[in-house]
């Protein structure tokens, strides 16, 4: 399924989801060998430069200012705080640093303006650096990547005809035309989704039809386990099984092979063995740094003893990317 001319159905990539298990983390692992370093793993780090206080009703999300959760609601961050969070998660190994704002969408403001400040001091450390902030407008997605941003993170979170059932306060044709800006800017795309939030496998399915279908490919889809978080609508959801985990990744490997397929939230409920099944399954990414956005990740030291005992190593920032990086040197020398 590496043709990006011809257009993947649902019936095809619901062959392959359904395929015998082991079968398909074979599968799986050969298509990833073929088109990736197998050994590779690329890090990211999360910031939340703008935590809660969100006028969004996304059922999963403990931001949202409706539910009531108990974390740390601040503003907006200094860039000062940023360069020294982002100098720490270098340190550890990250390559990539994503900063993630609580906002529906960004509006044309001061904060706006300091975000592009951030973005351009992070870019000058030499790390790729990926924002999610919500919807974009185009003249804001050609802001940010002047400003010399590398990846911008808008997830579909699930299929089209279940979205209105997780989310009601905007449209899937929202989520896609802010995708289509960020393109247009010619900024790197990171868009995946969520699982166990009660979707069907025909949800599963469906959505990584509609990511496997743009042309070009988000260059990275961020697998999620929902992390059911008490006061969210959501809070009561069983954990995901890790063989679904396994499976959803396996076929994101499958029918997108040379996409950075991350396995984001949820690897606190994952055994180590879990995790490498995932790695095993195509997954050449991670979340590192003990918090995600408001919610616990693994610990530094874990993930270390994980990648050794692996043999995984961490990807260097801006591989296959000589475009970016001649932009990045650009505004370096500026
Ligand atoms: N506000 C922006 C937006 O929604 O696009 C950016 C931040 S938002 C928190 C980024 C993504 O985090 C969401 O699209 C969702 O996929 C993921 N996410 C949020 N809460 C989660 C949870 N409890 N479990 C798993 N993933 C979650
Ligand atoms: C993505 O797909 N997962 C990350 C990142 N993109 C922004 C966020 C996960 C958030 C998990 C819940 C939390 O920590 O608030
Ligand atoms: Fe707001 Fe993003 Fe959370 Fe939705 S996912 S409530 S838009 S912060």
């Amino acid at each position: 399924m590496s043709d990006n001319t011809s257009a993947l159905t649902v019936d095809e990539v619901s062959k392959v989801y359904n395929t015998p298990l082991l079968e398909l983390i074979y599968k799986a692992a050969t298509v990833h060998r073929m088109h990736n370093d197998p050994a590779e793993v690329q890090i990211s780090s999360l910031i939340s430069i703008k935590t809660g206080g969100c006028s969004e009703d996304c059922s999963y999300c403990p931001q949202a200012a409706r539910y009531n959760t108990d974390i740390d609601v601040h503003k907006l961050m200094t860039v000062d705080q940023v360069t020294e969070a982002a100098q720490k998660a270098k340190m550890g190994g990250a390559s990539r640093l994503c900063m993630g704002a609580a906002w529906r969408e960004v509006r044309d403001n001061r904060d706006f303006d300091r975000v592009l400040e951030m973005v351009k001091a992070v870019n000058s450390m030499d790390m790729e650096v990926c924002c999610t902030l919500g919807m974009l407008t185009e003249s804001q997605a050609q802001k940010l990547s002047d400003a010399g941003l590398y990846a911008y993170n808008h997830n579909l979170d699930t299929s089209a005809e279940n979205y209105k059932s997780i989310i009601t306060t905007r449209t899937y044709d929202d989520r896609l035309n802010t995708i289509k800006n960020v393109r247009k800017a010619k900024i790197t795309v990171c868009s995946g989704g969520i699982i166990g939030m009660g979707e069907s496998v025909e949800d599963r399915v469906k959505m990584l039809v509609t990511l496997a279908n743009m042309k070009p490919r988000p260059e990275s889809v961020p697998i999620n386990a929902l992390v059911p978080v008490e006061g969210t609508p959501l809070e009561d959801q069983p954990l995901v099984p890790i063989w679904d985990m396994v499976r959803m990744i396996a076929t994101t490997r499958i029918v997108m092979p040379k996409t950075v397929v991350r396995l984001s939230a949820g690897r606190t409920q994952m055994s180590a063995e879990g995790q490498a099944l995932c790695f095993m399954a195509g997954a050449n990414s991670i979340f590192a740094g003990d918090k995600l956005l408001t919610t616990p990740n693994p610990d530094f030291n874990a993930d270390k003893e994980l990648f050794n005992t692996l043999g995984l190593t961490a990807r260097e920032p801006f591989k296959n990317s000589e475009r970016i990086k001649a932009k990045s040197t650009e505004i370096l020398q500026n």
